[in-house]
């Protein structure tokens, strides 16, 4: 789907078989991160989303275990499996996002563009509709 993307987060394996060690900086997103907010403890069979943004860009990683990430633009719907914390899904503005399937102890990081403001959701679909064929 146009605008949507599947980013790498550069990940740094130990030498020494310490793990790995992942980083972001600002040069992988493409905007200014405003806000840090995460998801956990998520039953396996709650979604959550279940709205689009006016203006907010989005950038979603599966810090643990896995999540799926339906989106739709009011003509197509793809889901995207978020599983590894070194690939971080970028979402634009303007696009109706649910996430569900949540894994057993998934962590789903989000960073995003702006403040909370409950006046750039758009909480109902049919105001989608609406909203994206104006
Ligand atoms: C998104 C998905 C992935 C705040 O007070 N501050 C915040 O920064 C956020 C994100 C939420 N809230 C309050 C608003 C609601 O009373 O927390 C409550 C739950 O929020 P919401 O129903 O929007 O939660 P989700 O998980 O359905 O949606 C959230 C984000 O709101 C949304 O931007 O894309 O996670």
């Amino acid at each position: 789907m146009k605008n949507i993307k599947l980013i790498d987060i550069p990940k740094i394996s130990d030498p020494d078989g310490r793990g790995n060690l992942s980083v972001i900086e600002k040069t992988i997103i493409p905007f200014d991160i405003k806000r840090v907010y995460y998801l956990y403890d998520v039953p396996s069979d709650s979604s959550r989303g279940g709205h689009a943004h006016i203006k907010l860009q989005q950038f979603l990683i599966a810090l643990s275990g896995s999540f799926d990430v339906v989106l739709d633009n009011g003509n197509q719907k793809q889901t995207i499996t978020l599983n590894r914390p070194n690939k971080g899904l970028y979402i634009p503005q303007g696009i109706w996002r649910e996430l569900d399937n949540f894994s057993a102890g998934a962590l789903c990081l989000s960073l995003v563009s702006d403040v909370y403001k409950e006046e750039d959701y758009i909480r109902e679909y049919n105001d989608f509709l609406k909203y994206i064929m104006r």
